[in-house]
């Protein structure tokens, strides 16, 4: 198939699902075009079969902001033209399912079938702003195909939209072989001492992720045992934590790796990993961290009750419950089951999310799409 993939470049769930799908497919033989205003935060190389299109966000002294929902519909119409694609795979309902739309009208044909695929904020946060609303409804019930990365958002987006289709429920994947405990890349003498645990939180650092959350529980942790926090991403509140850091004079366990690239290589430095969200549409960082091999502690929100398994591959607790984290992460790193919890994470993410399982289910959705 030749699919067209719109995404989010910056780093964000949406994007690094996309990102991963697209290399999925392309390396299973598909051709797959990405279209976004700068490459995708992970497609850091070349990939066979894989193409990545810039959108240009052109300014007009009249324009206070460059109107990018436009020239992304001109462009998603362009390449499908000139490519012959058959799907558009809309990533975040807004504005990308929004420019699919109109691309397709621009182009007036049946193909490339519209496909979005719901994964959190869009549904939960942003969609539901009253000057969103009516075009994320209407861009979620014009396209040809809907999916959703979890049960729960699937829910969410048929009552509070009022969807009358179908929504095809497709999990969050995860390249087993990548994000794994055994990775040569693991340099764990780097971060920390033998006998310091080390705990990990990684995210876009938006307040939705609960980032002073992390560090409360984190602060009660170190207090009981020699452990060392890695934060790692970045965001509007990575200055809050540092502030909090240096308030608590945690300078020395707690270290702000930024962004970056090959996140595989730290998480399998992880005895633990903290994912106190006041909502998630899925919990993509958990999973990874699951795969390898680190057990999680998350909020019982959104769809990570359906990826972190109580008891199995983590722990979940109500938002804002900071003391029964902590509590739970010092039994953890501390008692005999910590490598019990590790492998039984990794055996879930093994057994339910990897993608070698999940993309076969994009391919049959997009043909059954095809075929209507
Ligand atoms: O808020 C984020 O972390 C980024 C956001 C996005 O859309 O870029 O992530 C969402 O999509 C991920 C991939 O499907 C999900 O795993 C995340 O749970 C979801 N985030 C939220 O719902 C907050």
């Amino acid at each position: 198939m030749k699919i067209g993939i719109v995404c989010y470049p910056v780093p964000g769930g949406s994007g690094a699902v996309a990102s991963e799908l697209g290399i999925g497919l392309a390396g299973r033989g598909h051709e797959v075009h990405f279209l976004s205003y700068a490459r995708p935060f992970r497609l850091s190389r070349y990939y066979e079969n894989l193409f990545y299109h810039e959108v240009e966000v052109t300014n007009y002294p009249l324009f206070q902001h460059p109107p990018y929902t436009l020239t992304l519909a001109a462009k998603i119409a362009s390449v499908a033209e000139k490519w012959k694609l058959d799907v558009v795979h809309a990533h975040y309902a807004i504005p990308h399912a929004t420019s699919a739309f109109l691309a397709k009208q621009i182009l007036g044909t049946v193909l490339p079938k519209v496909i979005t695929t719901l994964h959190g904020t869009d549904i939960t946060l942003v969609g539901l702003n009253p000057s969103f609303f009516d075009v994320t409804r209407f861009s979620i019930m014009s396209s040809d195909g809907i999916t959703a990365i979890s049960n729960f958002l699937a829910r969410k987006t048929k009552e509070q939209f009022v969807i009358t289709k179908p929504i095809e429920v497709i999990p969050n994947f995860v390249d087993i072989n990548r994000f794994s405990p055994d990775k040569p890349g693991c340099q764990r003498d780097h971060f920390a001492p033998p006998d310091e645990k080390i705990v990990i939180h990684i995210s876009n650092f938006r307040p939705v992720k609960r980032i002073p959350d992390v560090v409360e529980v984190f602060r009660r942790i170190q207090a009981r045992l020699p452990a060392r926090l890695l934060l790692i991403g970045d965001g509007p509140e990575a200055a809050r934590a540092q502030a909090m850091v240096e308030q608590y004079k945690l300078e020395k366990q707690v270290l702000f790796l930024g962004q970056q690239e090959y996140v595989e290589n730290l998480l399998c430095l992880g005895d633990l990993f903290l994912l106190p969200s006041e909502q998630e549409g899925f919990g993509l960082a958990a999973l990874e961290a699951m795969a390898s091999g680190v057990p999680v502690l998350a909020t019982k929100v959104g769809g990570l009750p359906e990826v972190v398994i109580q008891g199995e591959s983590g722990f979940l607790f109500e938002v804002g419950d900071v003391e029964g984290m902590a509590a739970k992460g010092i039994e953890i790193l501390s008692g005999q089951d910590g490598a019990t919890l590790k492998a039984k994470a990794r055996r879930i993410a093994v057994e339910r999310f990897d993608w070698v399982k999940i993309l076969p289910r994009y391919e049959a959705y997009y043909e059954k799409v095809l075929k209507q």
